[in-house]
């Protein structure tokens, strides 16, 4: 199959190819460049929604809730877990339900043809986490799916910035973690558009609620975007839920849509997006000139030559400065 089959096959919707060209950029396969290039004008049209936080606040068991919420609404829904804790593959049968990474999912969802559902790992391979899943994210997005989720595991360091991937980012927090330690974390309160309090039964959520919502009205960057100063303004939500019991998941995804809706009535979302595009040609960029230069590195090490010297031969070589 050439390049072309697979951009065609891809645009009409056709899973397993492209869950084979997903596989293709996930393994940094030199075939995948050439998809991506063709297929990026049939791309943003989705909806990308990032949803981050820490290890076990329940964002798998949301995902799965919104998936079935947007599914109601008509929608089609890709799903990526970025790292998990247990993969989409291989989930286990339990009734009617199947493990997925964690949540139990409804198993209508999994012959659902339009829902799917794939995990990556982020160790191992070469190439960065965030443009891969940028990969991924534009493969769904151009085969057609109206809601990409992308879930990814963040403990404030490490973690792919969901800011490189999605229109909407989503931080699920819990009671009972220490509310100081989740919402004090490196730049949450700034990367989060929607914030969720997850395991609501649980006691502590109106605490946390009261406490998130003082601190966000302290915040005045309050998701001012970039762009003029009267630009319309996204005020930050911060919504309940009890993700078992499909609790709040209504109001989650309207306040997703609702969001959406602010990112192009403002004129946001085009500014956000070319901001991506730019970081993820870096990115593309930085990857090829590394390689070069490992390339070049390898035919040097057995110049005796101390690492300073060597590293400003490659340099001058490279980018001649
Ligand atoms: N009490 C309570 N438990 C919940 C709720 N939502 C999820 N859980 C449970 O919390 C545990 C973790 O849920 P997951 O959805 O796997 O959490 P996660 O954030 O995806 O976890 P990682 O992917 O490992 O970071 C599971 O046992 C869920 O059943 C909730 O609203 N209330
Ligand atoms: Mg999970």
């Amino acid at each position: 199959m050439n390049v072309q089959d697979f951009v065609e096959r891809i645009k009409r919707g056709d899973r397993r190819i492209l869950a084979k060209a997903i596989s293709f950029a996930e393994n940094g396969h030199p075939i995948a460049k050439e998809i991506l290039r063709q297929i990026y004008d049939k791309t943003g049209k989705a909806q990308v929604v990032g949803i981050t936080g820490f290890p076990g606040t329940g964002k798998s068991t949301l995902v799965s809730k919104l998936v079935e919420e947007f599914r109601k609404r008509g929608k089609s829904v890709g799903v990526v877990a970025v790292d998990p804790s247990s993969p989409f593959t291989g989930g286990a049968l339990l009734g009617d339900r199947l493990r997925l990474n964690g949540a139990d999912v409804d198993k209508n969802l999994w012959t659902d043809e339009r829902v799917f559902f794939r995990s990556m790992g982020s160790r191992g391979r070469l190439g960065g986490i965030a443009k891969k899943t940028g990969d991924v994210v534009k493969l769904l997005d151009a085969a057609g799916y109206d809601m990409i989720l992308v879930e990814t595991v963040g403990a404030g360091q490490g973690e792919i910035g969901i800011l490189e991937v999605a229109d909407t980012a989503i931080v699920v927090l819990m009671p009972e973690m220490g509310d100081d330690i989740q919402v004090n974390k490196a730049g949450i309160l700034e990367i989060g558009d929607i914030f969720v309090i997850n395991k609501s039964d649980l006691e502590g959520a109106e605490n946390l609620e009261r406490w998130l919502s003082f601190t966000l009205s302290l915040d005045s960057s309050d998701s001012a975007e970039k762009g003029s100063a009267n630009a319309e303004r996204w005020r930050k939500r911060v919504i309940k839920t009890v993700a078992t019991r499909g609790e709040g998941i209504k109001e989650l995804a309207d306040a997703i849509t609702e969001h959406f809706e602010f990112l192009k009535r403002s004129g946001t979302l085009e500014i956000k997006r070319a901001e991506r595009t730019k970081m993820m040609a870096l990115e593309i960029a930085m990857e090829e000139i590394r390689a070069e230069i490992t390339k070049r590195c390898s035919n040097l090490l057995l110049d005796s030559k101390d690492p300073y010297t060597i590293a400003e031969r490659i340099l001058k070589d490279i980018i001649k400065i």
